[in-house]
């Protein structure tokens, strides 16, 4: 029974690592509107900066959204460390 509890809570640390590294659109859209501001960008992402977010709003309206964000992490290289 520990052996269970010591494995699940292994894979819980792991995909959270995951999430942080690489949140969803949904994660980071905190107001869930379908766009993603500058200040929900930087809450969500803390290392991010300002050029990050210029890079991922393609249009440059001044807000993500989920199909402007898919087309940034696809053109991201899948193993970057
Ligand atoms: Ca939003
Ligand atoms: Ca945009």
């Amino acid at each position: 029974m520990k052996r269970i509890i010591a494995v699940s809570s292994a894979l819980t640390l792991i995909s959270g690592a995951a999430l942080a590294a690489n949140p969803t659109f949904q994660e980071v859209d905190a107001n869930a509107d379908g766009w993603v501001t500058p200040t929900e960008f930087a809450e969500a992402m803390p290392d991010a900066t300002d050029s990050d977010f210029v890079a991922i709003d393609m249009n440059g309206d001044g807000a993500i959204t989920e199909e402007e964000m898919t087309a940034y992490l696809l053109s991201q290289p899948a193993d970057n460390g």
